[in-house]
């Protein structure tokens, strides 16, 4: 039987795995594949912001795939094996906090899988920051350790290209970097896939809180509420009911400061609603505003839904 490659996406929260799986899923290469999306709150965002995939989408919510969730990786694993015929590669998403290298490690030993290397996506805004916070900086350094090959995203200025190769390379001697544009998905299985030993270092948690609401609500009381969410809040996402256009879901996303909001796809079949995950390290304990998130995020819903 032919061996499906799997093939690990990692990186920090916020970074752009999914923004990468969009954009491989969307290529022109008549490949099947099959994704393993987990992220970290309660319901997978990601999981509804995977566009365009003919293919199986398997979605693994409450909980961290490298620590928590081995028996519904192995399940989601299984389920793409028996998709016939069978599946070209399998892409599995690891959530932010994640360390590749364990999840990698399941091709090593699992019938029917064959080790297809690990993508880390670095954010060239973040990464350098993230890597000397007290908290956060030890699983971001060995999420580079655990890269086959680590993809730059959102890098502003090609003259700062240099620097970030040499920064990314003294954290992780010999891995190969790309700029994350520039990797197409015939360079899928040209990950150079080498035996990362799953380390699992850093004691740093995590937390996530969900909100959720069928109401439809007003975009100026979203942004404000945006604004107002403390700082300590690593990465902030969801779907969005607006009142104003309630043909469309709208997408909010939020990494670190920057938080935008902008139209999605058409809702289809799917039911209207709101579904925001906030995510930060255990550790800062952000001070949400009063009744943020407590109590329907103290956001007024619209009840007269059109
Ligand atoms: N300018 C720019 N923005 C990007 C790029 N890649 C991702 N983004 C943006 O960064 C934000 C987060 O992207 P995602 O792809 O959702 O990041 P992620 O790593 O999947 O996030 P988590 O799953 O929550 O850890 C979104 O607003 C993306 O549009 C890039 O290469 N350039
Ligand atoms: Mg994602």
């Amino acid at each position: 039987m032919a061996e499906v490659p799997f093939i690990v996406i990692g990186g920090y929260l916020g970074a752009g795995k999914t923004t990468l799986i969009n954009r491989i899923l969307g290529d022109d290469h008549g490949l099947r594949v099959g994704v393993l999306v987990n992220d970290f709150g309660d319901i997978n965002i990601d999981a509804k912001l995977i566009q365009g995939q003919d293919g199986p989408l398997i979605s693994l919510a409450n909980g961290c795939v490298c620590c928590r969730l081995g028996n519904e990786l192995g399940s989601g694993i299984e389920t793409l094996l028996n998709v016939a015929p069978t599946l070209d590669a399998v892409l599995v998403e690891t959530s932010g906090v994640a360390y590749p290298a364990k999840i990698a490690s399941y091709a090593k030993t699992w019938p029917g899988l064959a080790p297809g290397g690990t993508l880390v996506m670095a954010d060239a805004n973040r990464i350098q920051h993230l890597a000397l916070d007290k908290f956060v900086g030890p699983l971001v350094i060995e999420q580079l350790r655990q890269a086959d090959r680590v993809l730059v995203t959102k890098l502003e200025k090609d003259n700062d290209w240099p620097s970030v190769q040499r920064w990314i390379n003294a954290q992780a001697p010999d891995v190969s970097i790309m700029q994350s544009h520039e990797f197409a998905s015939q360079l899928l299985f040209e990950i150079p896939a080498s035996n990362h030993s799953p380390v699992v270092s850093a004691d740093v948690t995590f937390e996530a809180k969900t909100f959720t609401t069928s109401d439809s609500l007003d975009l100026d009381d979203i942004e404000s509420w945006l604004v107002s969410l403390p700082p300590e809040i690593h990465r902030i996402k969801g779907i969005f009911y607006n009142a104003g256009d309630p043909k469309h879901r709208w997408v909010i996303q939020g990494v670190g400061r920057q938080r935008t909001i902008s139209t999605g796809e058409a809702w289809g079949k799917s039911p209207k609603q709101t579904e925001i995950v906030v995510i930060w390290p255990t550790s800062l304990t952000p001070k949400f505003p009063d009744g943020i998130l407590e109590d329907s995020t103290g956001l007024q819903p619209n009840r007269k839904s059109p």
